[in-house]
């Protein structure tokens, strides 16, 4: 299915007059303080996020899965949902494919399927935390950090095959979460994990051609649940430095224990220049997968905070690669991804209110409270019509959520594919 620009200009109108008002009012009072609106409008409609190829379908637990209608059987399928997602917001401009859950199997066909939709292919993943089927090693006892030479070698080289894909489709970029760890004291030797996975991520990153980038993903637990080896930001900063300049952490929200502070994980990594990509979702207790924002929208306000600190005084760091890394089991996967970006948006929109040179100045007077004041204040505005401009300017919708209902997206997905469609890699 695909979404016509003429369609959403026609469902655009029922709000329109609405939108206008509430932007002028909302411009005039930011103008009052000496805030650049249209500079505001211009970085949002920028800012791109990659959606995988796994957030298509629905997600589910250990306990089951219950399938949505319409889910994309195929890597062009996915393609089509990502393509409906970004007509709509204007925001998800890019797909990020898991191997081998998305091989290619026309590369232009593939291709097309992308100019088509205005898509870049973002980085690329690999999966070493499942066994392949007719691979002649297992996975059971870890990949890169196996205590056997040729478990170890298979993982190294399904890396290799992973950015040869990604060669061919123009992606610049591979991530590797591993699951590698262990389930009970003394059932495996720290340091040798830790030393076998570095040699392994070094071969790999030695396989990239010279303008890849290597992103080295961490999480504390889950699938194991004594020890994982890479399973904090200094393990991956740590790696990534043994690696070379090319390497870099990435950081996935729900990758932290409770009460984490990982704005301040992103301020470290970015004034060291190693904050490579991004994972967005959001988690009350662990590794939880859910709507961006939709449990701490406070929190990602104040990481954006850091985000933007360090995209504008940070030229040591790379731009980072932002994806959103959720899984939706009971609302429509679609939707979910647009709520997703939208809390993205209006986290990043309501950082860059900040003035930053009065945080500056409160801080340097030890005015605690003031700096409250300032953080707070830019985090109470309600920047919504900032974020309807931006998918304006650009063709898109300026309710994304009600646009998909009104244009029946869903309803038309289920006629072209099935009610009991499977989304594949699932
Ligand atoms: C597993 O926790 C995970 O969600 C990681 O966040 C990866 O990014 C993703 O799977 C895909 O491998
Ligand atoms: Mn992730
Ligand atoms: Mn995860």
């Amino acid at each position: 299915m695909i979404v016509n620009k003429s369609d959403i200009a026609s469902d655009n109108q029922k709000s329109l007059q609405d939108h206008q008002d509430k932007f002028d009012f909302l411009s005039n009072s930011l103008a009052k303080s000496e805030i650049n609106v249209d500079d505001l409008v211009n970085k949002l409609a920028d800012f791109q996020v990659a959606i995988p190829s796994w957030a298509l379908g629905a997600g589910g637990t250990r306990f089951g899965r219950f399938s949505y209608g319409g889910e994309p059987g195929t890597l062009e399928q996915k393609m089509d949902d990502v393509g409906v997602i970004h007509s709509l917001t204007q925001t998800a401009g890019a797909i990020s494919l898991h191997i081998p859950w998305d091989i290619p199997t026309d590369y232009e066909a593939i291709k097309q399927k992308a100019a088509q939709h205005d898509l870049n292919f973002d980085a690329v993943n690999s999966n070493t935390f499942q066994d392949q089927k007719d691979a002649k090693e297992s996975y059971r006892n870890g990949s890169l950090s196996n205590t056997s030479d040729a478990a170890r070698e298979q993982a190294v080289q399904h890396n290799i095959d992973v950015i040869e894909i990604g060669e061919k489709l123009g992606s610049k970029s591979l991530t590797v979460w591993l699951a590698d760890g262990i389930n009970f004291p003394g059932q495996g030797n720290f340091q040798s994990a830790l030393q076998h996975t570095e040699d392994s991520l070094k071969k790999i990153y030695n396989s990239m051609p010279e303008d890849w980038s290597l992103f080295i993903e961490y999480k504390p637990y889950e699938p194991n649940f004594y020890s994982t080896v890479i399973q904090d930001w200094g393990t991956s900063f740590m790696l990534a430095n043994a690696c070379g300049d090319r390497a870099y952490t990435l950081v996935d929200l729900g990758h932290h224990l409770p009460n984490t502070n990982i704005e301040q994980i992103v301020a470290t990594l970015m004034l060291k220049g190693k904050l490579g990509g991004f994972h967005f979702n959001d988690s009350k207790y662990g590794d939880d997968d859910l709507t961006v924002g939709s449990i701490k929208p406070y929190a990602l306000f104040l990481i954006f905070n850091e985000l933007v600190q360090g995209m504008q005084h940070n030229p040591q760091n790379p731009y980072p690669a932002w994806m959103i890394d959720a899984s939706h089991n009971i609302k429509d996967p679609l939707e979910d991804l647009i709520q997703s970006l939208e809390a993205i948006q209006e986290a990043y929109a309501k950082a860059m209110l900040i003035d930053q040179n009065k945080l500056m100045e409160a801080q340097a007077a030890n005015d605690v409270t003031l700096c409250q004041e300032i953080i707070q204040s830019a985090y109470r505005t309600d920047v919504r019509p900032i974020l309807e401009k931006a998918r304006l300017e650009r063709g898109g919708a300026l309710s994304p959520i009600k646009a998909y209902r009104n244009l029946k997206v869903r309803e038309t997905l289920i006629k072209e594919r099935g009610l009991h469609s499977v989304a594949s890699g699932l």
